[in-house]
């Protein structure tokens, strides 16, 4: 009996991923995401055969709707120029549609799709009223006039508007979209809709709808959980060498945080390349450079003399380090470059962005034993303090910044103890790709359940 409900529940998962990757083939990045966690899912199953009895796999990998649309804006030039729109409502079972909008030339369905689908199960892990969804479009920032991003997001919110709400979807930043480009799309809902609902957008600037601590959110919630997994190993942030990609958003509050731990942060990049200090990053300039200037991470080199500047990216993992902490973008570390760091001694690696680890990667790791966060359930932290946001909105009230910032450390305690006890309740003690993967979808399956099919 035992071995034909095993056999079944790996039958039942192979199919639903057969039938997912014939109907989206030309996804990858889709269906990277949902084969990481579909591999977790086996002993879900095995265990709750309820789940595959109401077919919950395949109800839940398809989203609920895909909205795309055009976004016409006139350039400084006065030229008429024509983008893509997209919002991926994938699951509101336990709240409203939550997740971020990306500006990224690379924008398309497939990756909107895998960062929707993951969003489901990190707004899950946080314990808070949140669904899954995401959104964004292949405008490029870069280079454009203030003038320009704030034309491109009236055009974008113009068309968004009749999608969102704060009880249906509420959209945030993500890559490219910080609080000034949310502050511009509030601005144009607010004026259509005549009303002021400042709950369906977070990331807005404090003093006008938005959260204490929700910049910080991301890159400090991800030092709080790695300080979850180091402290199960008897074992902190001091004095330890940490290697951060990016230096956006999500990568300025990882170092400053692992720094005021007592972290050696040595090396940060931009799509570009990569910065090495010896000495140490020197984050108020790398902030002054970043979000005062403007200009790419080479300039540091200009005012740290023992600082070096290398051309292209992906060589940032060649540099030893005791802790990696991925801040960019997806697929920015592979199986070759799991192994380099591996080589040299890595002892964890904390996802900040989202997927950035291939699945060859974090093989690698999980063979070698390193002790892998995982970015759903380690930077969950943005999206939490989102939610928070939501509920000082809906309380028309402004809570301090420690208030938040311990709000935010304990999630981050919670889903570290929540996807370290399901890894071990299914046999995978110290695999937190697995026990996240299993708290998110535990969570999202019983609301389907509850809810029932319609
Ligand atoms: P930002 O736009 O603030 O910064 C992105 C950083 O990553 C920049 O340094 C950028 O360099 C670099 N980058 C972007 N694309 C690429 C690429 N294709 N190759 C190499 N480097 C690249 O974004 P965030 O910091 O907000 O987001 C970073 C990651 O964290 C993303 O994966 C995002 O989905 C994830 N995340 C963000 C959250 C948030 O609250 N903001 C919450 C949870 C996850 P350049 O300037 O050269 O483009
Ligand atoms: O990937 C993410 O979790 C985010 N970009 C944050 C989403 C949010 O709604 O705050």
């Amino acid at each position: 009996m035992e071995t034909a409900i095993k056999n079944n529940a790996q039958q039942y998962v192979d199919d639903v991923f057969t039938k997912l990757k014939k109907k989206n083939a030309h996804q990858p990045e889709f269906l990277q995401a949902a084969e990481e966690i579909f591999l977790s899912l086996v002993p879900v199953f095995e265990k709750n055969p309820k789940y595959m009895e109401h077919n919950i796999l395949d109800r839940l990998v398809e989203p609920d709707r895909i909205i795309s649309f055009r976004v016409a804006w006139q350039d400084d030039q006065n030229q008429v120029q024509v983008n893509r729109g997209y919002r991926v409502q994938y699951n509101n079972v336990i709240g409203p549609y939550k997740g971020g909008l990306r500006f990224h030339p690379t924008v398309d369905e497939s990756i909107m799709k895998f960062l929707a689908f993951e969003q489901i199960f990190k707004n899950a892990l946080t314990g808070q009223a949140i669904g899954g969804g995401k959104g964004g479009s292949d405008f490029n920032p870069k280079g454009k006039s203030d003038a320009e991003i704030m034309r491109f997001c009236q055009a974008f919110m113009t068309e968004l508007y009749r999608y969102i709400g704060p009880d249906v979807d509420v959209p945030a930043g993500d890559i490219g979209v910080g609080a000034r480009e949310v502050g511009y799309m509030w601005g144009q809902y607010k004026r259509i809709r005549g009303a002021y609902e400042a709950g369906v957008l977070t990331g807005k600037k404090p003093g006008f709808g938005g959260s204490l601590a929700r910049t910080e959110a991301t890159g400090y919630g991800l030092i709080y959980f790695v300080e979850e997994m180091l402290r199960e190993e008897k074992d902190s942030f001091l004095n330890k060498k940490v290697v951060v990609s990016g230096s956006g958003n999500v990568a300025i509050y990882a170092i400053e945080k692992a720094q005021h731990f007592g972290a050696h942060v040595v090396a940060c990049s931009d799509s570009s390349g990569y910065i090495y200090d010896p000495e140490g990053i020197d984050l108020k300039l790398v902030k002054e450079i970043k979000e005062v200037r403007g200009e790419r991470i080479k300039a540091y080199v200009n005012e740290r003399p023992n600082a070096t500047y290398s051309e292209g990216c992906e060589n940032i993992w060649s540099i030893p380090c005791d802790i990696a902490l991925p801040c960019a973008t997806q697929n920015e570390i592979d199986g070759d470059q799991a192994r380099l760091l591996i080589a040299n001694g890595v002892h964890v690696v904390a996802e900040g962005a989202n997927m950035p680890s291939n699945l060859d990667a974090i093989n690698e790791f999980l063979n070698a034993g390193v002790f892998f966060g995982p970015g759903k359930a380690a930077n969950a932290g943005g999206v939490a303090v989102s939610a928070l946001e939501m509920a000082q909105n809906s309380g028309r009230t402004y809570w301090s910044f420690q208030e938040v910032d311990e709000k935010l450390h304990s999630i981050m305690k919670a889903i570290y103890k929540e996807s370290s006890e399901a890894a071990k309740q299914h046999g995978f003690e110290g695999n937190l790709v697995i026990g996240s993967n299993i708290a998110g979808f535990i969570k999202v399956a019983n609301g389907m359940l509850v809810e029932g099919v319609y």
